[in-house]
């Protein structure tokens, strides 16, 4: 764990997409991503625009959208960005990239979502090896104006998953060569650092004000469990908030208690 501030970090971190990303942390005190996992466009964007001011970042499932034309796909991500844009915040679109990096160049350039023209950042599996990370950082290489950036998923949140442990150590060790890239990783709390120049934003799914489960696998922990006692840096959070009768004024709960466990942790 690094008791760094997310300002001081924000000078220093080796990626400009990570280094963005904390400074829109500390401007805007927030370590909320919200994950907006509804399937129409008209839905979401509009959630997006009353959840904005609250968040560093938004998490999308591109592919679970349900969009009419190839037209209103592009429509979609030009009104994301320019709700980021004006919000600032990031985007992650959460594609859980896991095939080898020939594949994956293609499913991160093309097809009907074209996931690196608009994503700052995606997130990928370590399953295949580390050509995975090569043919991500390719692609957004063909494009040396906009800064990209990768998370990898060390550890799930949901019960069973494969990761943590041994796999998460094995995943981070991969991820440290590339590391003006890696942003850093989808994992249950702080990863283990090599030195003091190392750093990596450690993003945390299965958070709620109240811990439990949804039935199909998913386990909750609090904002305080992740990032006051475990560690980690951005609480990504969906059900929590896109299903309370009042979205935004439960984003304003789980985005004070974000902030309020980092204090915690930074002081102690
Ligand atoms: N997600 C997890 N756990 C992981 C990785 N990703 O839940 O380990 C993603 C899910 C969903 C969001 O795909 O989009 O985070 C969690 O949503 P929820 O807060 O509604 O459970």
């Amino acid at each position: 764990q690094t008791k760094k501030s997310y300002s001081e970090r924000s000078k220093t971190h080796p990626a400009a997409i990570g280094r963005r990303l904390l400074a829109i942390m500390a401007a805007k005190q927030s370590n909320l991503c919200i994950s907006v996992d509804l399937t129409s466009p008209s839905q979401i964007l509009a959630l997006i625009d009353e959840l904005g001011p609250k968040v560093c970042l938004v998490k999308t499932h591109i592919d679970i959208i349900t969009f009419t034309t190839p037209d209103s796909i592009t429509a979609f991500t030009t009104s994301l960005q320019s709700l980021a844009t004006h919000h600032n915040f990031l985007i992650f679109e959460d594609r859980k990239f896991a095939d080898i990096g020939s594949t994956v160049q293609h499913q991160y350039r093309g097809g009907i979502y074209r996931i690196a023209s608009w994503a700052h950042i995606t997130n990928a599996h370590a399953i295949p090896g580390e050509g995975i990370i090569q043919g991500l950082r390719a692609v957004a290489h063909e494009h040396p104006d906009v800064d990209r950036g990768l998370l990898m998923l060390g550890e799930m949140s949901s019960k069973g998953s494969l990761g943590g442990g041994e796999y998460l150590a094995k995943t981070v060790a991969m991820a440290r060569g590339y590391a003006d890239f890696v942003v850093g990783f989808i994992a249950q709390g702080a990863v283990e650092r090599a030195g003091e120049g190392e750093d990596f934003v450690v993003m945390t799914p299965g958070v709620k004000l109240e811990r439990g489960g949804d039935g199909l696998g998913q386990q909750y922990n609090t904002p305080d469990d992740v990032v006051g006692e475990r560690g980690s840096d951005v609480i990504i959070v969906g059900r929590g908030i896109i299903k309370a009768q009042d979205p935004v004024e439960e984003a304003e709960k789980y985005r004070r208690a974000g902030w309020e466990a980092y204090e915690r942790r930074l002081a102690n």
